[in-house]
């Protein structure tokens, strides 16, 4: 079982051997190879088939976690001690500390939003995008033009014990899950999204490998309500009948199988340090 530990306290080796299972995944040229994962995010942007997946919903939280534990399973398929580390934003809000360094995510873009020009990603030939929502094919940040959410914020969110409410969608007034995805203040998942800037600002958001330590660091923020509050089905809302999103039983497109009930008790699965 995987432990998912924070950035900032990986080995050197740690970083190498995630960096390298990434690379290899956007290597892999057929299957749920890196860009599989990015036109997925594309497509489950906005409601399919009328219903809301993957954001603005009560689905966002799981619908992340079976995103984010497929993905750690197609790196560990090349390197089974790789898991996916967090990026927590409360600690580490530095432009140039972690896990924004060379020999993690690199830093940030040069000019506005200008190509990211250091660590293993910068510039096309270390990481082309090719699925993409803009024309450009190297990697862009243009970090800093807001503030990162708080510890205190955090804490503000986590102590919200309605898991989501009516209308179940960006406009729902109470319950944590549209402060944690960020349509309500103190906007926490978005305020990130956008802070990173870049490729992170659009729905083509996972071709910048920091995606997966920010979602991990939401899903770890889920984990510790759900710690707070209870693992079982009955944390997760709404149960049933309720047309346009996933209700507790119902199925998780693109996938067969998994709904809200069959994810939410993460911990023979993975943990976090
Ligand atoms: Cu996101």
């Amino acid at each position: 079982m995987g432990v998912r530990k924070s950035a900032r306290n990986l080995t050197s080796g740690e970083k190498a051997a995630f960096v390298a299972a990434v690379k290899r995944l956007k290597a892999q040229t057929t299957g749920r190879n890196y860009d599989w994962f990015v036109t997925t995010h594309m497509t489950y942007f906005a409601s399919v088939g009328g219903i809301q997946y993957a954001h603005r919903s009560p689905s966002f939280l799981p619908w992340h976690r079976q995103y984010l534990i497929e993905f750690e399973r197609a790196l560990q398929a090349f390197d089974a001690t790789v898991s996916i580390p967090y990026w927590d934003w409360t600690v580490d809000r530095s432009i140039t500390g972690a896990p924004f360094t060379a020999d993690l995510m690199g830093g940030n873009g040069s000019g506005g939003n200008g190509p990211v020009t250091t660590g293993p990603f910068a510039g096309s030939a270390n990481w082309r995008i090719t699925a993409s929502a803009s024309s450009s094919t190297s990697l862009r940040r243009a970090m800093g033009s807001n503030t990162l959410p708080t510890a205190a914020q955090v804490t503000s969110v986590l102590g919200i014990s309605a898991y989501d409410a009516a209308p179940w969608n960006s406009s729902a007034t109470s319950g944590m899950r549209n402060r944690m995805e960020g349509w309500q203040t103190p906007n926490l998942h978005n305020s990130a999204h956008v802070w990173v800037g870049g490729h992170m600002g659009q729905q083509d958001s996972p071709n910048d490998p920091v995606f997966w330590l920010h979602h991990c660091n939401i899903d770890r923020l889920w984990s510790q309500w759900q710690t707070r509050w209870g693992f079982d089905s009955s944390r997760y809302l709404p149960a049933a009948g309720t047309p346009g999103v996933v209700d507790l039983n119902e199925t998780m497109q693109p996938w067969t199988g998994v709904t809200p009930a069959t994810v939410l008790d993460h911990r023979n699965t993975y943990t976090y340090a």
